[in-house]
């Protein structure tokens, strides 16, 4: 073989070699799924300022079907999840919840439960439109929530537009009033409820005086009572938060006004005889939902349980349904991306704490109670519940309410998976 033909066959061996190194370079790896999915969940309530305890029962509710679920072992995707509770503080007020709203859609949540305020929950609703995220409020009672036409916003309670007729007729049914001063401390929820009551009573022929205003942080009524005092009103009727209304209502009664006193839901707690001692004697006051112990006893038990004894305010039981609805239909769908979940939410029927809760087209939930209370012996005691139109005596509704949840997984009081931020 001359030298030119070896250094031919060399070349082609050395040519075959690098052909052959080529083809044993390592197949670039690919990551591996994450063994568990994690699946974020917002919750948005004022934690902080005047009503922060009601915020605070929001957020336990939440807290407690989070935590259920997670000890249940649910799956979605084939893989094992684990749903993350991101709790926001929107401080009650309308910008700090547009703020809020926003990062949590930019922190890619699944679904947000709350807002607790009708005044954050409206205007941070588009921004969960926009984002394509669930929102599911359990506490936020003003109609426009859900007369806007996002199809992202939904509820657990019942609206200002049911809960003003039951409160105002029952206040004309049982103390047949002939003058009624309002007041409304100027918030979504204040002032569209108050609206409500004026026109029931009006359709039933009292005389409504002229509305007096606070805003949600007043506490020094006796300007506006003076006033209301002169007229003497046989009922005045509030629209406003208990840490509001309990002041008003205390210095009422110093001033020596002898009205029937009528609020709603925000005043509505126990919180009241705390606030205005023995002047919250007799109040007259709504729900717009169950009262807190036709709930079911697993769920009220299992609360107790994780929360040092401590019972439900208002809306706990309800903020826990909307946290389970929003993980019902992620499993119903088999996805927790929103777009592939939202249809399965928006036609679902569950059976929560607070009962079988399915939505109609605007969201709202169907047949959604009202119950009436009055403060007794320093305690908040439901008289009755109006559903479908009816008027049904506490004892009589309990006894009717609620077996077991179907898809509540088992209590667990295993630590809150919440992330503040
Ligand atoms: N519904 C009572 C308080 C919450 C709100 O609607 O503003």
């Amino acid at each position: 073989m001359s030298r030119l033909s070896m250094r031919l066959v060399a070349m082609v061996l050395l040519a075959v070699l690098a052909a052959c190194g080529e083809q044993k370079k390592p197949e670039p790896v690919k990551a591996a799924a994450p063994a568990v999915l994690e699946v974020r969940i917002g919750h948005v309530a004022p934690m902080t300022g005047q009503i922060a305890h009601l915020g605070k029962d929001n957020e336990n509710g939440a807290q407690l079907a989070i935590a259920q679920a997670n000890a249940a072992g649910i799956k979605i995707g084939g893989q094992d999840v684990r749903f993350i509770l991101l709790s926001e503080d929107d401080q009650a007020d309308p910008k700090v919840g547009t703020t809020v709203a926003q990062k949590l859609v930019d922190a890619k949540v699944a679904g947000v439960v709350g807002h607790l305020n009708s005044g954050t929950s409206i205007p941070a609703s588009e921004i969960y439109s926009n984002g394509n995220i669930p929102v599911i409020s359990g506490s936020a009672t003003n109609p426009k929530l859900t007369e806007q036409g996002f199809k992202t916003q939904f509820r657990v309670v019942g609206r200002d537009d049911q809960q003003g007729p039951a409160i105002a007729q029952y206040l004309v049914d049982t103390r047949k009033p002939k003058v009624v001063a309002i007041i409304d401390d100027a918030t979504a929820y204040g002032e569209g409820l108050a609206n409500e009551v004026e026109k029931t009573l009006k359709a039933a022929n009292v005389k409504v005086l002229p509305r007096e205003k606070g805003t949600d942080k007043t506490t020094d009524w006796k300007a506006v009572l003076t006033k209301i005092k002169g007229k003497k009103p046989d009922a005045v009727f509030y629209g406003g938060m208990d840490a509001t209304g309990g002041p008003l209502l205390k210095q009422a009664r110093e001033l020596g006004i002898k009205a029937v006193f009528a609020f709603g839901d925000g005043s509505c707690t126990a919180e009241m005889a705390k606030l205005a001692g023995a002047a919250a004697e007799g109040l007259l006051c709504s729900q717009a939902g169950i009262p807190v112990e036709a709930a079911d006893a697993k769920f009220l038990a299992a609360y107790k349980a994780k929360f040092d004894n401590v019972e439900p305010i208002l809306y706990s039981p309800f903020t826990y349904d909307a946290t389970q609805l929003l993980i019902a239909a992620m499993q119903k769908a088999d996805s927790a991306d929103p777009a592939k979940y939202l249809p399965i939410l928006a036609g679902i029927s569950h059976r929560g704490a607070t009962g079988t809760i399915a939505f109609d087209e605007k969201g709202d939930r169907k047949d959604a109670e009202m119950t009436i209370f009055t403060l007794q012996a320093g305690k908040i005691t439901a008289l009755a519940v109006i559903k479908s139109g009816q008027t049904i005596p506490i004892a009589e509704f309990v006894k009717m309410a609620a077996p077991a949840p179907e898809s509540t997984p088992a209590p667990s009081t295993a630590a809150p998976e919440v992330n503040k931020k």
